[in-house]
């Protein structure tokens, strides 16, 4: 059984979504993560709550953001919404607006109760459903069989999530009407916006609004796709660059330093972690926001990675640090904390690195 972090009061099942939006005065403004399954929430809902006559806006929170810092709640603020959904961005402590309708849809380990919202968490079910299934089941609350033309959404995120064998009945569903490789093909074409330079994940979003299916999808027909395919060939290639820089060890940990606006750190430590069995890798990456240190850990040793980067915290270490699971983290640090990470964990700097 998954950790459910903290039990809420406020947890609420799909069942309960119609009621939800009773209570919940329109513009409905949809908050979704920028990988496929939080674009194939942030797909659902909108169809959904159009189909159900509301007025609704979105946003797509991409590297850096975070619906709970106070950058995002002014820009939210700004935006004036009668109820805020929050998808597949986690669940962090205290409202998000406060005194504003708020429903949060997650399945990752909760950091604590997010004020007033409701909460809808897969991790009251094992295996806990994706943000994508949770929003397709709130689709059938609502709208019954008039959302199963939603279903390949639910699936794609499911798949993005690396979540299809995981026994959903839902996706043993999507299976008699989709084909499952091209299902594929759309949840790696959605993927690569967020790891472009740019980051953009808009065109994602507006292809999974505008496409009837996943055929329909990559037929062509829609200029997203191109886009899309564009953006996958830039992250391959600034991927196929960085697997080729070489790791720096000491002790127990591999160190690899990347220098590259693109989202390649998770890969690059993804793919060393297998040829570097005993060790914690440390893909980090100084290009991909100004000011910050973004990096990835992983490992195939069993050690929990938690608890290393807990004690290797520098004192500044924010919310952006040492988040996800044992065996696969990262976060990101400001660029003057990250000698004091390395230092934390064994890289002091060589001789011939001192001024
Ligand atoms: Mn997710």
């Amino acid at each position: 059984m998954a950790d459910p972090g903290p039990t809420f009061e406020n947890a609420m099942p799909a069942e309960d979504f119609p009621a939800f939006l009773d209570a919940a005065p329109d513009p409905v403004l949809v908050l979704c993560h920028n990988d496929a399954d939080g674009l194939s929430a942030g797909a659902i809902l909108l169809h959904t709550l159009r189909r159900a006559g509301r007025t609704v806006r979105h946003r797509i929170l991409g590297r850096g953001e975070n619906a709970w810092d106070d950058a995002i709640r002014a820009e939210v603020q700004r935006q004036a919404p009668g109820t805020v959904v929050v998808a597949d961005l986690g669940t962090g402590v205290g409202d998000v607006l406060p005194g504003v309708p708020t429903l949060v849809i997650d399945h990752h380990v909760p950091r604590g109760v997010p004020g007033a919202a409701r909460v809808l968490s897969g991790l009251a079910e094992d295996p806990a459903p994706t943000t994508s299934l949770l929003a397709f089941r709130c689709a059938r609350a609502l709208l019954g069989a008039e959302a199963d033309d939603l279903l390949w959404l639910a699936a794609l995120g499911i798949i993005g999530d690396m979540a299809e064998k995981d026994g959903f009945p839902e996706m043993a569903e999507a299976r008699t009407s989709y084909p499952v490789t091209k299902l594929r093909t759309l949840a790696a074409l959605v993927n690569a916006p967020r790891r472009t330079a740019s980051g953009d994940a808009e065109p994602a979003l507006r292809l999974l609004l505008a496409a009837s299916d996943p055929k329909d999808a990559l037929s062509g027909d829609h200029p997203e796709t191109a886009r899309l395919e564009a953006a996958k060939a830039e992250s391959s290639a600034a991927f196929e660059s960085a697997r080729r820089v070489a790791p720096t060890i000491r002790g127990d940990v591999a160190l690899i330093a990347l220098d590259a606006p693109q989202q390649v750190h998770p890969l690059v430590a993804q793919a060393w972690r297998g040829r570097l069995k005993d060790k914690i890798v440390i893909a980090a990456n100084s290009g991909y926001r100004p000011g910050w240190v973004h990096f990835a850990a992983r490992t195939a040793s069993g050690a929990d990675l938690m608890g290393f980067l807990k004690d290797a915290a520098p004192p500044g270490a924010g919310k952006a640090y040492g988040g996800g699971h044992a065996q696969a983290t990262g976060g990101a640090l400001r660029t003057a904390e990250w000698p004091v990470f390395l230092k934390n964990i064994g890289f002091e700097p060589a001789a011939s690195e001192k001024a």
